[in-house]
């Protein structure tokens, strides 16, 4: 039995090579392409695997994702049945996503981007600001990460909505589902926050359709993927005014090719896909566990549903 590590930044490789391996000594762990037998390789721990990596591993029994997300191991790969797939859960990425997004949220409320570009021409506007207590959120996905993030919401004084594929029960979060749930929560949310998994269900949701039916002068906020967006959907709807204004976090291709006009919109927020960032010593607890439950043939620790795709 062996561990292969694959992510595409050779040191993020080395670091989780090294907190593996200290907790895991007797084992041999390696880093890909320098993986001395493929044969023995049975745990997989991996960021964006490329195409047909998992072929490489014919005697595979667990993939471990290193982040909250698998979309990066399922949309090239199909994965039989008897191989478990693991994703992160971890408080810490959690707490921050929901960081992230106030942070969105709060600094757009008071103005501080039209501020700080007033700053640099020496220009006194004062301009009304909003409050909390005024303001409704919508968070699209209700799993670990959206529940968190909408309880949090709720618990700083925000009405906060959630939309979820089955009904969820959050205390003073609505809920909605279906398509009709969907168009009513948008209909009275001043902020769209996406948290939802990208699947083939999820892809393009962020279409004409979904921007048209938002609050009139709402805001998106995407912290899931860049695919659950369909792009020039989203600036034409900006551009048309009825959507005031995006922070987008993750998108098709990263990093951001230059070319992309979301760069220079006046409208657009750019973050550069860090919502939340795995950090090693808050989650390699969880899969040198998941190693010994694969040693052990148990059922990993936050296993994905392969059917439902997260
Ligand atoms: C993740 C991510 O899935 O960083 O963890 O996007």
């Amino acid at each position: 039995m062996s561990i292969a590590i694959y992510t595409k930044n050779e040191k993020q490789s080395q670091k989780w090579f090294e907190a593996l391996n200290s907790n895991l000594p007797n084992e041999t762990i390696e880093i890909y392409p320098n993986i001395s037998n493929s044969n023995l390789v049975t745990f997989l721990v991996c960021w964006k695997p490329e195409k047909g990596l998992l072929d490489k591993f014919p005697n595979l029994k667990a993939i471990q994702s290193l982040g909250a997300g698998v979309d990066h191991i399922l949309q090239y790969h199909t994965i039989p049945s008897h191989i478990q797939v693991s994703k992160v859960v971890d408080d810490n990425l959690t707490h921050d996503m929901w960081e992230h997004s106030m942070s969105i949220i709060l600094a757009d409320m008071k103005n501080l981007h039209i501020h700080s570009k007033n700053q640099k021409i020496k220009n006194w506007k004062p301009k009304r600001y909003k409050r909390i207590k005024d303001i409704s959120i919508g968070i699209l996905g209700l799993g670990t990460i959206g529940k968190y993030v909408a309880s949090q919401f709720s618990n700083v004084g925000f009405k906060v909505n959630g939309w979820a594929r089955s009904k969820k029960e959050i205390s003073n979060v609505d809920t909605f589902i279906g398509k009709s749930g969907l168009n009513s929560m948008l209909s009275i949310s001043d902020y769209v926050v996406n948290i939802l998994p990208l699947t083939k269900e999820t892809a393009g949701i962020i279409n004409s359709d979904f921007l048209s039916n938002m609050k009139s002068g709402s805001y998106l906020i995407n912290i899931g993927r860049g695919q659950h967006v369909v792009d020039e959907d989203l600036l034409s709807i900006i551009d048309s005014g009825h959507v005031r204004g995006a922070a987008l976090d993750v998108f098709h291709n990263e990093p951001l090719p230059l070319e992309s006009p979301f760069w220079a919109h006046p409208s657009i927020v750019i973050t550069p896909h860090v919502a939340s960032l795995t950090h090693i010593n808050s989650v390699y607890p969880q899969v040198v566990e998941n190693y010994r439950r694969v040693k052990n043939e148990q059922i990993l620790l936050n296993l994905v549903n392969l059917s439902k795709g997260y």
